[in-house]
């Protein structure tokens, strides 16, 4: 037994009766395993060498062309109740799910070695942080998750002292897609993750625990799990706020998180804390404070470039796992975006010839948050930091504003609700299509949106000292099809906006959909901005709205009973203010 742990022990033992494998690895973490891990994952073809001098300890990992991606449509919440899992997720009976995935899961590592990877979401001293065990069969998981999360003999000591984990079991299976299903038994704290290699489908403790399973947990223990990027901006004065920001997958997380001010903003400087999830809770001085569970970063790379993002190109060229994403005639990895480089090998390792993209949209980066230039060890706070504004945003091309303040809290959650953004390739299916995401959410929250929502609100009240709430559309085109905004480091400009908002320097002017600056409050000193651009970015188009909050009424009825009485409200008071 190489755990104190008792129901570790048993649930490692009843799995490798039921999956068979040749061997069972207990993950410590260690620099040896992981060395030992990628020389066999050279040898069995898993991973590529990368350039070695241009890229040390760089690896590249090509998936099954069939599998990209997050699967939505094949991911369940599995709740007694089906109201539980709301709309927003698909819904299976525990019992038939479970029984399900036994039947997928029996006999599948026969031959193969079975890795049991603890590890720790959040700093492994923090109060708010969790731990939890992944099983895998795949060692592309185990190297990931290594990155990605705080793994090994420190999380097993915390899982050994609390006596709490959340269970996930991962067979990378026939990678057939008739056979893949991501389940989550919230009850159970248990995930099953069965025929699927890629990053969010299968390192289990991202987007199934750290948001699904942990959402579901926070409900009842009061807090919040959030696809929010995490950051410090400092201005010149040396004062730092801290920015929450939950913007829908492949819309410029991992940009903003390492966002690098413009020429114009000399003094200003943002430090990353973490790109995708952030875990938060109200302190006992009546703020909100967050912590980044995860320990590194899953990023998008095409679009990744010395232009867009600096930073991120300077942290990826040594101890970096590249998924899916093209390479140069010298072995170096490349993607559309990145530099004037010719690709000589596809995504899917052929010759690059014909004109289409050379990286997979979706490609990705795997890489310890430590390694970049704007890193701050406040990421390492146990009791993380204390949150000055929460930003939503989406991809819009058509009616959204820059950016504009919500009134209050609760029109904050209204606004977080009302979220909609154009689908990107981080999950399958149509890229393109304006859908609802809430708070971002959509594909992330593990039980009812009316019921999240209502959570949400309940901050309200507990919360003294609230954040400020905003929604930004960095996406605005013309009609000529152009982006209208610069955005990337310029998005500073509107982090400054929010900065002096909440600290009382700036006024804000009042709309039916919120607060917004006039032209001007932003300070576009060096900017090639036509002033009527900046007042199109700026200002609020009421038929327009009136359609997108009546939308917004009908997305809000999916959920019946459920969405609170307080939300419907504040919604049909906008709605008439509009009309007015
Ligand atoms: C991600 C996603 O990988 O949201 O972060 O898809
Ligand atoms: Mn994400």
């Amino acid at each position: 037994m190489a755990t104190r742990n008792q129901a570790l022990a048993q649930w490692v033992e009843q799995v490798a009766q039921l999956t068979q494998p040749q061997r069972i690895h207990w993950c410590d973490g260690s620099d040896d395993e992981n060395e030992s891990l990628v020389e066999a994952m050279l040898d069995s073809g898993d991973l590529a060498e990368l350039n070695q001098e241009a890229y040390p300890n760089c690896y590249l990992h090509l998936s099954d062309p069939g599998d990209v991606a997050r699967v939505e449509h094949l991911t369940f919440v599995c709740t007694p109740r089906e109201e539980d899992a709301g709309p927003n997720n698909n819904w299976m009976d525990p019992s038939e799910g479970k029984a399900k995935m036994q039947g997928l899961f029996a006999g599948c590592m026969q031959g193969r070695t079975m890795y049991v990877v603890p590890y720790c979401m959040g700093p492994l001293e923090s109060p708010l942080s969790r731990c939890g065990v992944e099983i895998t069969d795949s060692p592309y998981v185990v190297a990931n998750m290594r990155l990605m999360t705080r793994m090994g003999a420190g999380a097993l000591d915390r899982i050994e002292q609390d006596g709490m984990f959340v269970k996930g079991l991962h067979s990378t299976g026939e990678l057939d897609p008739e056979r893949r299903f991501i389940m989550h038994f919230p009850d159970d704290l248990m995930i099953q993750s069965y025929g699927s290699g890629y990053g969010g489908n299968a390192l289990l403790g991202k987007k199934c625990h750290a948001l699904r399973i942990a959402s579901w947990q926070a409900r009842s223990e009061g807090w919040l799990a959030e696809h929010m990027m995490l950051v410090g901006v400092e201005s010149p004065d040396g004062e730092v706020h801290y920015v929450a920001a939950a913007f829908p997958s492949a819309c410029g997380k991992t940009n903003l998180a390492m966002l690098i001010p413009p020429e114009s903003h000399k003094g200003w400087k943002v430090w990353t804390i973490g790109d995708d999830i952030s875990w938060l809770h109200v302190g006992n001085d009546g703020r909100l404070w967050a912590i980044n569970p995860e320990a590194g970063f899953f990023g998008v790379a095409p679009g990744t470039s010395a232009e867009t993002n600096p930073n991120a190109l300077a942290m990826l060229h040594h101890d970096t796992i590249f998924t899916n994403v093209a390479t140069t005639a010298d072995n170096k990895p490349w993607w559309e975006g990145k530099s004037d480089e010719t690709p000589v090998r596809d995504w899917q390792g052929r010759e690059y010839t014909n004109g289409g993209p050379a990286a997979h949209p979706n490609s990705r980066f795997t890489v310890a948050i430590n390694q970049c230039p704007s890193y701050t060890d406040k990421a390492e706070a146990p009791q993380g930091v204390p949150i000055s504004a929460i930003v939503f945003g989406g991809r819009r091309e058509r009616l959204v504003p820059l950016v504009f303040e919500s009134k209050d809290w609760e029109h904050g959650v209204l606004v977080g609700a009302s979220m909609a953004s154009e689908t990107t390739a981080a999950a399958t299916g149509a890229v393109g299509v304006v859908r609802r995401d809430p708070m971002a959410m959509k594909p992330f929250c593990g039980y009812n949106f009316g019921d999240y929502w209502q959570h949400w609100l309940s901050f309200g009240d507990k919360l003294t000292r609230p954040p400020r709430v905003f929604h930004v559309n960095w996406f605005r085109k013309d009609s000529s099809g152009r982006f209208m905004w610069p955005g990337f480091g310029e998005n500073l400009r509107v982090l400054q906006w929010m900065i002096r908002r909440c600290k009382g320097e700036v006024e804000a002017h009042e709309t039916p959909i919120g607060l917004l600056p006039g032209a001007g409050d932003l300070d576009i000193s060096g900017l090639d901005l036509e002033p009527a651009t900046l007042a199109a970015l700026i200002s609020v188009d009421s038929v327009g709205w009136r359609e997108e909050m009546e939308a917004v009424g009908k997305y809000l009825g999916e959920f019946g009973e459920r969405t609170p009485a307080s939300l419907l409200d504040r919604h049909r008071r906008v709605l008439a203010e509009l009309a007015a």
